[in-house]
C-alpha cells in the first residue's frame, strides 16, 4: 500500500475546493483541499474577497480616515493569525516527519496475534516523527541530545505507536521522576538559559543525585547524541513491552530499528557550528533524501524473553535504564521500514501528529515496566492541552480502519454520526462490542497479587554495571569523544560542586576517563577507581559495528570547489561519477554566477553555474570535498582565506577530501603536514582520508562506481573514503588538531 493511501484513507481527499466549482453535498466530509490556480481567495465562510490588501476605512478626499471594525474579512484574517500557534510539545518540540510503509518479512505468530507482525502480505502505512528532546520548536537540529523516533503504524486493526528514541535506555526508572529530569535538563528557571543543551549546572546536578541516570548520560555524551542524520541513527522502543500469542502466552519484547545506511555522527565542533550555520540541517536532510528518491530504510527487529525467564538476568528486564545485551538476547530482524513521502504541510501533519504509548493493537500489551504506565497516561493527557479532546479525529491521527463508539461532542468535533442514540446499550441493540473472534482487544484473565507499596525490585538499585559495559564497548575514538563531551559540558557548569562531584562520579566507571575529565574541567583528579571495572564488553554498542555490508555513498552531499580556470575534465568526470553512485554533488564557486573552465572564453553559456558560493555555505554542510585542478583556479583559491578554511575545516572534521592536478599543491598549502602523503604522479594516493592524483588521465581517475577498499584509481579510492563517513585514523594520529579551522 503506498503512503498516499494514508492521506486518502484518513482524510478522504476529494480535492474539494471552494469557488467556481461549487461545493457538493457529497463533499461535506472532506477535510483536505488542493488549491488550483483558478481558485480565488475567500473568507473561511466561503465568500470571495475582492481586496485582500487594504482594510475597510472611511476615506476622505485624501483617501485617509478611520478604519472600520465592521470589516469582518480583515478581522477574520487577524483572528486566524492570532490563534495560529498551539502549545508546543513540552518535550520533543522540534521535529521532522515523513510517511512511508512497513513490510514484514517473517511472521512471528509464535509470539503474537498482531496482524501487522504476522501477515507478511501486508504493507502497513506509517508516519514517523523524529525530534530533539530539550529544545523549543525553533531551536537547532544538531544539538547534543537524545533523538525521538516515533512511529505510527496505521494498521487494519487500529493504530499502533512505537514512541521510541535513538538511545536504548532512559535517564529514570519510574515515570514519577519525569517532571524532575525534564525541569533539570531544560533551560534554568531564573534566566531561561541555556536553550537545547544539557551543558549546565542543573542537569549535571540532577544526574549526579540520580545514580540511575549514569548509564544514560554515558550514551548522551557519546557520538549517539550528535547524529549525522535522522536516516543514520538507530531507533529503540526503550520500554519493555509484551507480545501475546493465540494461546495467550506472553513474551517480553524490546523493539529495534537499525538503519540501512549505518550509524553515523558528526564530530562535536561540526554539530556545534551547524546549530548556528544551518539549524534546520536534519530537517532538510530528511526532506532532501526523500525528494531525491534516496528513501531511508531501517530493519525492524525484536528481542524476546519468554515470561518464564523474566528473572534469569542479573538486571531487571523491566528496568528502562538497562539494555538487554545482544550477546545475551539476540535481535531477530523481521521487517523493514521505508520512508518515501514528504509531508505536504508541516503543521497539520508533523506538528499535529500525536503519539501515544497506549496505542497498541491486539497481540501487543503493556508490561509492568514502571516507566511505561506513566507514559501511557501522559501522552493522552498532553494531547488534550495541545490539540483538544478530539485529537484522534485529526487526519494525521485518524486510524485507517473504521472508528465507531459513543464518544461524542467536545471542541473541534468533526465526525457526524447519524442515528438516534448515543449510548450503549440501546433499544436498537445495533453495533454491539466485538467478540475475541471478531478481533476485540484481548484481556485474558491474569492473576495479580501483591502488597500495595511504592517500591521496585532490588535489581533496580544497581546503576553502574551497564555504564561500564557501554564504556568498555566503545572504539578508541569513541572513548576520546566521550571524554571531550564531558569536558565540554562540565566546563559550562560554573558551580564547583557540580563539576567536582561529577569528576568523582566518573571514577565509578573508568579511572582514565575520570582523570582526563577532572583535569580538563578543574575538578580534583581521582586517584583510584571507586568501583572496580568488570571489564566486560557487549557487541552492537559501538557505532563502528553498524557499517553497511556493502559500502555506499548514496545521498552523501559532496562539495566540488572551483574558480575560473578549473580543469573541466576532472570536474565533469568526478561529478558524473558521484551522481551515478547516488550521491549529491554541489558545485561551490567564488560566486553563484557562471564560473569558466580552463581554455573557455568567458562568454555566457561557456561556464558552469555553481549551486552556491563559498560565503553562502560552509564545509559543515557537506560530507566530503573535491577540488579539481586548473592552474588559474587553484591560484585564486590559494589566495582565498575562505576556500582554505573550507578545506581545513573539512580536514578537522575528519571528512574525505579529494584533489587532482594543481589541487595537490593547494592541499600542501592548506594542511602543511609532513605526515600527509600526496600524489606526484599518475598514481592516486590515499593518506588519512585525503585522496590526491597529480597527473589526471581517464586511466588514473578510473571512473567507477564500485566502492571497495582495494580500489586503485582516484575515484575508487575517493568514493571509498566518502563511504567511510569519517577518517578516524586522522584523529588518532592527532593530525586534525594540528590544522587550525
Ligand atoms: Fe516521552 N513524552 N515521556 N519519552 N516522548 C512526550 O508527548 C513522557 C519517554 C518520546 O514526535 C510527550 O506528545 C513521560 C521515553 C518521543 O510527537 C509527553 C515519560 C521515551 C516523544 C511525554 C517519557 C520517550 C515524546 C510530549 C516518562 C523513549 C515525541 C509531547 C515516563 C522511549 C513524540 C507528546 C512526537 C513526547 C511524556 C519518557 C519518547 C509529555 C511522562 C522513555 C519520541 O507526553
Amino acid at each position: 500500500m503506498s503512503s498516499s493511501i494514508i492521506s486518502d484513507a484518513t482524510s478522504k481527499v476529494k480535492n474539494m475546493v471552494a469557488g467556481e466549482k461549487g461545493r457538493k453535498v457529497a463533499d461535506l466530509d472532506s477535510v483536505s483541499q488542493t488549491v488550483s490556480p483558478d481558485d480565488r481567495i475567500t473568507s473561511d465562510f466561503g465568500v470571495k474577497m475582492g481586496n485582500v490588501d487594504e482594510w475597510l476605512r472611511v476615506a476622505n478626499e485624501k483617501k485617509t480616515g478611520p478604519m472600520l471594525l465592521e470589516d469582518s474579512f480583515s478581522r477574520e484574517r487577524i483572528h486566524r493569525f492570532d490563534h495560529e500557534r498551539i502549545p508546543e510539545r513540552v518535550v520533543h518540540a522540534r521535529g521532522a516527519g515523513a510517511f512511508g510503509n512497513f513490510r514484514l518479512f517473517e511472521s512471528i505468530e509464535d509470539l503474537t496475534t498482531a496482524g501487522v507482525l504476522t501477515d507478511t502480505s501486508r504493507e502497513t502505512p506509517v508516519f514517523v516523527r523524529f525530534s530533539t528532546v530539550q529544545g523549543s520548536r525553533g531551536s537547532a537540529d544538531t544539538v547534543r541530545d537524545v533523538r525521538g523516533f516515533a512511529v505510527k503504524f496505521y494498521t487494519q486493526e487500529g493504530n499502533w505507536d512505537i514512541v521510541g528514541n535513538n538511545i536504548p535506555v532512559f535517564f529514570i526508572q519510574d515515570s514519577i521522576k519525569f517532571p524532575d529530569i525534564i525541569h533539570a535538563v531544560k533551560p534554568e528557571p531564573h534566566n531561561e538559559v541555556p536553550q537545547a543543551q544539557s551543558a549546565h549546572n542543573n542537569f549535571w546536578d540532577f544526574v549526579f543525585m540520580h545514580t540511575e541516570a549514569t548509564h544514560m548520560f554515558m550514551w548522551t555524551m557519546s557520538d549517539r547524541a550528535i547524529p549525522r542524520s535522522y536516516r543514520m541513527m538507530q531507533g529503540f522502543g526503550v520500554n519493555t513491552f509484551v507480545l501475546v500469542n493465540q494461546k495467550g502466552e506472553r513474551h517480553f519484547v524490546k523493539f529495534h530499528w537499525t538503519p540501512e545506511l549505518g550509524v553515523h555522527s558528526f564530530v562535536w565542533d561540526e554539530a556545534l557550528k551547524l546549530a548556528g550555520q544551518d539549524p534546520d540541517f536534519h530537517r532538510k536532510d530528511l526532506y532532501e533524501a526523500i525528494d531525491n528518491g534516496a528513501f531511508p530504510k531501517w530493519k525492524f527487529g525484536i528481542q524476546v524473553i519468554p515470561e518464564s525467564k523474566e528473572h534469569d538476568f542479573e538486571f531487571d528486564i523491566l528496568d528502562a535504564t538497562k539494555i538487554w545485551p545482544e550477546d545475551l538476547v539476540p535481535v531477530r530482524y523481521i521487517g523493514e521500514l521505508e520512508l518515501n513521502k514528504n509531508v505536504d504541510e508541516y503543521f497539520p501533519q508533523t506538528e499535529q501528529v500525536a503519539f501515544c504509548t497506549s496505542h497498541m493493537v491486539p497481540g501487543i500489551a503493556h508490561s509492568d515496566d514502571p516507566l511505561l504506565q506513566g507514559r501511557s497516561f501522559s501522552y493522552f493527557d498532553t494531547q488534550l492541552s495541545r490539540l483538544g479532546i478530539n485529537w484522534q479525529e485529526l487526519p494525521i491521527n485518524k486510524p485507517v480502519c473504521p472508528v465507531m463508539n459513543f464518544n461524542r461532542d467536545g471542541q473541534g468535533r468533526h465526525t457526524i454520526t447519524k442515528g438516534q442514540v448515543n449510548y450503549w446499550p440501546n433499544r436498537f441493540e445495533a453495533r454491539p462490542p466485538a467478540t475475541a473472534q471478531e478481533g476485540a482487544y484481548p484481556e485474558p484473565p491474569f492473576n495479580i497479587q501483591g502488597i500495595k507499596a511504592r517500591t521496585k525490585s532490588d535489581k533496580f538499585r544497581e546503576h553502574y554495571n551497564q555504564a561500564q559495559l557501554f564504556f568498555n564497548s566503545l572504539s578508541e575514538p569513541e572513548k576520546n569523544h566521550l571524554a571531550a563531551a564531558f569536558s565540554f559540558e562540565l566546563d559550562h557548569c560554573e558551580d564547583p560542586i557540580v563539576y567536582e562531584r561529577m569528576s568523582q562520579r566518573l571514577a565509578d566507571i573508568d579511572l582514565g576517563l575520570a582523570q582526563t575529565v577532572a583535569e580538563m574541567v578543574g575538578g580534583t583528579k581521582p586517584e583510584k577507581q571507586t568501583r572496580a571495572n568488570h571489564g566486560k564488553k557487549a557487541s552492537k554498542i559501538s557505532q563502528v559495528e553498524f557499517a553497511p555490508a556493502k559500502p555506499t555513498i548514496a545521498s552523501r552531499r559532496i562539495a566540488i570547489i572551483i574558480a575560473d580556470g578549473f580543469d573541466n575534465t576532472a570536474y565533469s568526470t568526478v561529478k558524473a561519477t558521484i551522481k551515478a553512485a547516488s550521491a549529491l554533488p554541489f558545485t561551490i564557486g567564488p560566486r553563484r554566477s557562471e564560473v569558466f573552465p580552463a581554455g573557455a572564453s568567458k562568454k555566457p553559456g561557456n561556464g558552469v553555474q555553481p549551486d552556491h558560493h563559498l560565503e553562502g555555505m560552509r564545509s559543515t554542510m557537506f560530507d566530503a570535498i573535491f577540488v579539481p585542478g586548473g592552474a588559474e583556479s587553484i591560484k585564486t583559491l590559494a589566495k582565498s582565506g575562505r576556500a582554505l578554511h573550507w578545506l581545513r575545516e573539512a580536514f578537522g572534521h575528519l571528512k574525505a577530501i579529494g584533489g587532482t592536478g594543481e589541487a595537490v599543491e593547494l592541499f600542501k598549502l592548506a594542511f602543511a603536514l609532513p605526515d600527509l602523503r600526496v600524489s606526484a604522479t599518475d598514481e592516486a594516493i590515499e593518506s588519512y582520508g585525503v585522496v590526491t592524483l597529480s597527473k589526471v588521465s581517464p586511466e588514473s581517475l578510473r571512473e567507477s562506481i564500485t566502492i571497495a577498499k582495494e580500489g586503485v584509481g582516484f575515484l575508487e579510492k575517493f568514493l571509498y573514503q566518502i563511504s567511510q563517513h569519517k577518517n578516524f585514523d586522522r584523529e588518532l594520529a592527532g593530525l586534525n588538531s594540528q590544522v587550525a579551522y
